[in-house]
């Protein structure tokens, strides 16, 4: 791979052959992504998953629109953020496409940048939330029907849980015996769907992050204040209360996403309500009193949608997400499933943070 895009793609977007070095990069579970450099410059170069991202130039436009918006309100300083915008090719492109070896684009490396897989601290989840906040501050002028849906019905739950049901039904690699109890959980959650779907429909409609878990954000590594939000693969429509819930899903548990050290995956009700603060203050004047009320139910529907997600994938076979080794999706369900059921318990006290 490194071979390869060594000389078939480097080259087109200026950088040298001989002299770039490249290296992996983050953890993302969809596209490919690497570090390069050479002697005078940086980029993030990223091969897309064109099964999952089926209209890549859209998804490239859409990143592009906001990437540009976000500049545009850094300058009238109502954007306190760097912003990472995409990488022309020499001949003025924004992307390469190689058809069957690939399709691929850059975008901007920040230097001092700094990811964290985990949050430490109730002070890193409080600049993160603002960091998002502002994100979602800063687009809410932006119109939504000027981005594309480039994965239709990507956070629907009813949807996601009649996928489960499919997956359930074929049992394609003979998986469900290893998981019958996490399924009958996840399609005994229709109550929430139900109060989803009243919600939904009085809820505004924003463009959205709709992946806004942690290492989506940028710190500077010499202070660890922000510095930026990254992968606006999936800016689209949607709902303040789901980045909020993405958030709180991928900021409150001590351990990683695909831990399998349950004991100590939980909600930790410190991170919750410092996320919960700072993410209200960033959007005061912006956000409904209805939002701010939906904000729980968001928290709670996204652990619940991301575990049937990885539990679907897990009894397809393992065809979406990347993984690294067979029981990885199961693994990432359970460890999901069971920040939903924390938060559950939780529910009395937590739910307060949003009333009006
Ligand atoms: C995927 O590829 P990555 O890591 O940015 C997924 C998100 C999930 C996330 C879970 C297009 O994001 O929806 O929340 O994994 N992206 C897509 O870690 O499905
Ligand atoms: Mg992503």
């Amino acid at each position: 791979m490194v071979n390869f895009i060594r000389s078939n793609v480097l080259p087109q977007f200026g950088f040298s052959t001989e002299h770039s070095s490249i290296h992996p990069l983050g953890n993302g579970h969809i596209n490919q992504t690497f570090l390069v450099r050479d002697q005078a410059k940086t980029m993030v170069l990223q091969r897309i998953n064109t099964q999952i991202f089926t209209d890549p130039r859209g998804m490239i436009q859409n990143a592009a629109n906001i990437s540009q918006h976000l500049l545009a309100k850094r300058q009238q300083q109502q954007y306190p953020l760097q912003v990472v915008s995409p990488i022309a090719t020499v001949s003025g492109a924004l992307y390469v496409d190689l058809a069957e070896q690939g399709f691929w684009r850059a975008i901007d490396y920040l230097p001092h940048s700094d990811t964290i897989e985990v949050v430490d601290t109730p002070e890193q989840a409080k600049l993160a939330a603002e960091a998002f906040g502002h994100f979602a501050a800063a687009l809410s002028n932006l119109t939504p029907t000027d981005i594309i849906d480039v994965i239709p019905n990507f956070l629907n739950l009813p949807q996601r849980m009649a996928q489960l049901h499919s997956a359930e039904i074929n049992d394609s690699h003979e998986r469900l015996a290893q998981c019958q109890k996490w399924v009958d959980f996840c399609l005994a959650q229709t109550d929430l769907v139900t109060t989803l779907l009243q919600y939904e429909t009085d809820l505004p409609i924003r463009v959205c992050h709709n992946d806004t878990k942690i290492n989506n954000m940028l710190f500077d590594s010499r202070d660890m204040s922000s510095l930026a939000i990254i992968d606006l693969d999936t800016c689209m429509t949607g709902y303040l209360m789901y980045d909020f819930g993405d958030m709180v899903r991928a900021f409150c548990s001590p351990e990683a996403e695909d831990s399998t050290n349950l004991a100590n995956v939980y909600a930790r009700p410190e991170i919750i309500i410092a996320a919960a603060n700072s993410y209200i203050a960033s959007l005061v004047g912006i956000i409904t009193p209805l939002e701010k009320r939906s904000l729980w139910l968001g928290t709670k529907v996204m652990p619940l949608m991301l575990g049937v997600r990885f539990l679907t994938d897990y009894l397809n076979g393992d065809v979406y997400f990347g993984i690294k080794y067979e029981n990885h999706n199961l693994d990432r369900a359970i460890n999901q499933l069971t920040i939903y059921q924390s938060l559950l318990q939780q529910e009395t006290r937590l739910m307060s943070l949003f009333s009006a």
